[in-house]
This record gives C-alpha cells, sequence and structure tokens, in this order.
C-alpha cells in the first residue's frame, strides 16, 4: 500500500513514468515529449483531475483533430478526446466525427497519409521476413470486423483511489468497421512463422521523441500467437474510408475483443516472437494490479475484453428536461471477447431487472449492439442502470475490481445515470 502521507493521485504519478517505465518522471516523460503547457494533461498523467490547474489549459483551447465534432468531445489532453455519451447514437457504428482519441505519442506528420500505399511494413519473424509496401498487403487478401475499440482505462473516473490517467468516463470506447488483410494472410505469404514463435508482437511508427529512450517510449505491445493468427488484421480502412490519420493511418493492427492498446496505430513492424515485447508500455505498463503496487512482467496484461454495456440516453442535458411518463432508454453493449446475450435495465438500484432489447443488425461476436428499453416512469429522480451478459453466461458485476491504473472497469453501478424527471 502506497504511504498513507502521499496523495493517492501523487503516488500513481510517482509510481508510472512515461508509459510505465522505472527511468524517469511522468513529469519528465510528458516535457520530453514536448507538447508545451498543455501537455501536462498527458497520457497517464493525474493532473487531468483537476485541468484549470496551474501550469494546464482550459480544455476548451485543446485542439481537437480535423474533422471531429466539436460538440461531442470531452477534451482531456492534446492527444486525448472522450466521446460524450449523448453523442454514441443508436445506429451502432460510431463514426470518424465521434470516435474517441487517445494516443501516448504525438500523432506522425501528416505526410505519412498523402502516399498510403507506399507505406512499409517490415515483417520479422517468418521464413522469409521482408518489408511488404501497404500496396503490396493489399494484394494478399481483405478481411472486414466490426469491433469495439475500448481504452484499459475506460471508466476510471469512476475508481475512488486516484488513478492515475485520463478520467475517461463511458466515451473512450467506440465501434467501428475495419479492413484489411488477415495477419495469418501475411504471415503464410512470406513462408510460415518461425516454429517457437508464441507472440504476435507489433510496432506503432511514431518518431520516438529525443532524449526518450526506445522502450520507455514505443507503442509495442505482444498477444498471444494464435489470436494473431485466427481473427487480427492489418487494417487500411475504418467505416468506409481510407484509415484517418489520428486512428492510425495509413496501417494499423487489429485485434478484436482487446483493448485498445494492442490495435497499434502507425503499424510499421510486425513480428512473431518467442517473447514478449521488452517495452515499458508491455513489460511493467497496461498491468492489472492492486492498488499501490507497481506494473511487473507477472501480473495480467489488457488483453480481451469483459462484457459490458451502459445507457446514453437519457443523459446529459436530456436527463433532466425530460417529463414523468414514457421514457425510452437506450445505450450500447458489448461482450468483448466474445458476442452479447441480453441486457436487462434497473430503476430502482438493482433490485428488479427488466429485459432490454437489442435493436439493429447484429454485426458481429466484436461489435456492441445498441439496446432499448421503453419504461413510464413517475415524475422525481431515478437513477438507471443496465447489466449485459455475454454467451458464455458472464453478467456485469455490480463492483468494479480495484486496480492501481483504473483498468477494465465493467460495474453497472458505477456507470449509472441520474434522471429527473418533472
Ligand atoms: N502507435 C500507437 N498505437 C496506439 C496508441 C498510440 O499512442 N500509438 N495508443 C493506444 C491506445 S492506449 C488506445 S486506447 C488506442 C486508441 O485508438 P484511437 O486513438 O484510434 O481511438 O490506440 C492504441 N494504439
Ligand atoms: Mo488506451
Amino acid at each position: 500500500m502506497p504511504d498513507p502521507v502521499i496523495p493517492p493521485a501523487r503516488w500513481s504519478r510517482r509510481q508510472e513514468a512515461g508509459a510505465g517505465s522505472p527511468h524517469i518522471s511522468r513529469r519528465e516523460f510528458v516535457r520530453r515529449l514536448g507538447l508545451g503547457a498543455a501537455a501536462i494533461a498527458i497520457p497517464g498523467c493525474s493532473e487531468v483531475q483537476s485541468p484549470l490547474g496551474p501550469g494546464t489549459s482550459p480544455p476548451e483551447e485543446l485542439v481537437l483533430p480535423a474533422g471531429k465534432d466539436p460538440e461531442a468531445f470531452i477534451r482531456h489532453s492534446p492527444l486525448e478526446f472522450e466521446t460524450r455519451r449523448e453523442a454514441f447514437g443508436t445506429s451502432g457504428i460510431v463514426p470518424y466525427e465521434r470516435l474517441f482519441v487517445r494516443s501516448n505519442l504525438p500523432t506522425p506528420d501528416a505526410s505519412v497519409v498523402e502516399d498510403r500505399d507506399g507505406w512499409q511494413l517490415a515483417v520479422d519473424g517468418v521464413r522469409n521476413p521482408r518489408t511488404l509496401t501497404l500496396r503490396e498487403l493489399k494484394t494478399l487478401g481483405v478481411e472486414t470486423v466490426a469491433a469495439v475499440l475500448q481504452c484499459s482505462g475506460n471508466g476510471r473516473i469512476f475508481f475512488p483511489h486516484g488513478a492515475g490517467g485520463s478520467q475517461w468516463g463511458v466515451g473512450a470506447a467506440g465501434c467501428v468497421v475495419w479492413s484489411g488483410v488477415p495477419v495469418r494472410s501475411v504471415a503464410e505469404a512470406l513462408g510460415g512463422v518461425d516454429p517457437g514463435a508464441r507472440f504476435t508482437t507489433g510496432t506503432g511508427g511514431e518518431a520516438i521523441p529525443a532524449g526518450l529512450d526506445r522502450d520507455d517510449a514505443v507503442v509495442e505491445r505482444s498477444i498471444p500467437l494464435e489470436k494473431g493468427m485466427t481473427d487480427a488484421l492489418l487494417a487500411w480502412e475504418m467505416n468506409g474510408e481510407p484509415l484517418p490519420l489520428v486512428h492510425g493511418g495509413p496501417l494499423r493492427l487489429v485485434v478484436p475483443g482487446y483493448f485498445g492498446i494492442n490495435q497499434v496505430k502507425y503499424l510499421a513492424r510486425l513480428a512473431f516472437t518467442r517473447r514478449e515485447s521488452a517495452a515499458a508500455i508491455m513489460r511493467t505498463g497496461y498491468r492489472l494490479r492492486a492498488v499501490g503496487e507497481e506494473g511487473a512482467p507477472g501480473q495480467p496484461t489488457m488483453w480481451e475484453m469483459s462484457v459490458k454495456s451502459w445507457i446514453n440516453h437519457p443523459s446529459g442535458a436530456d436527463a433532466t428536461v425530460q417529463r414523468a411518463g414514457p421514457v425510452v432508454v437506450h445505450g450500447v453493449a458489448f461482450g468483448g471477447a466474445r458476442a452479447v446475450r441480453r441486457v436487462e435495465v434497473s430503476v430502482n438500484r438493482g433490485r428488479s431487472w427488466d429485459e432490454a432489447r437489442l435493436v439493429g443488425p447484429d454485426l458481429g461476436p466484436y461489435a456492441w449492439r445498441p439496446f432499448v428499453a421503453a419504461m413510464t416512469l413517475p415524475a422525481g429522480r431515478h437513477l438507471l442502470v443496465s447489466r449485459a451478459t455475454d454467451v458464455a453466461g458472464n453478467t456485469q458485476p455490480r463492483d468494479r475490481v480495484e486496480n492501481e491504473r483504473g483498468y477494465g472497469n465493467t460495474s453497472w453501478r458505477d456507470h449509472a445515470v441520474m434522471l429527473t424527471l418533472s
């Protein structure tokens, strides 16, 4: 447990420098990213809890990536924008304009999407290792998958211990359609993976900021080899358009059912490796551990997502301007690593539950599904919650699992919305 004299937020800042590096402080990591004063509120930095504190820019000064809807976001940092509950809609897919953004490193220069087909991917750990251009990858096959993209820290705001990192509510998530070539097809085209390979490892192509050690800063993640070889894609298209720069264009590793950190943007290298990456982001970062503990390789890493749902409407302004009587509640539900089967809604803090209806097309096991529940409610304040169950019978728990970085929150109670009817 942390030294009780140190406030929890400061403790976690000391614990997690950079992407989890033991070598430099987070403040130093942020300074070396060179993003200026606003960057105080950068990845994993607990100062975001007081966005107007000394040295930080007011959130409204944080500039959204081009084409993002200004109304749709909560602005956490220059590289982190959260979708508001009200902005998700009910069509099942989140368009670019309203899809959250989370980058650990500054976005590459836009010149990388000027010649998309010229993007180069190094492939290692196969019989015939070589570098392929995106143009060549496009000759190896195409597959499409609808999948939830969700940050490990989505729901962090509800952890009471002051978990370091952006204080995401529900909106560090979205469901999108990806198209690209299966990782398996690339491996087969190059003669198959090396015997002894146990992991599929992807490396992000961002420049490492000057003064930072590569392993401290690089976004490099390993997933089990078999996951890579079943349904992972190298995607160049999102929602029917060339993959936008902030979402990893020209090329991104997509691992359906896994947390966002594994969906490596600007994919520069794909390797089939015997060991997990030694990058801090894999070795000690994104590790699930008790509050006050440091990240370490033996702890569970943020791979598969679990079943989750939340209500999107009524929320925000809509949650206070409604009249007593019929109310149509809607939200989203997904199973994570497997399909979602059902969703229930409660208006009495979980004493009783009513079945909600899944609406719209079923876009497969990794997509989320909008749900809707029509009810009649009297005047007064109502706490609304939803609870999803996946096809394996796992149900969203009432309580979150406390952990140092505030990862993997699926608590139905935490995600409640308060509705005031007059
Ligand atoms: N190369 C690279 N890939 C990355 C990141 C990054 O900073 N660089 N951030 C990761 C994290 S923590 C998340 S949650 C998702 C966010 O994806 P998005 O910005 O497209 O929403 O990308 C992941 N992949
Ligand atoms: Mo993330």
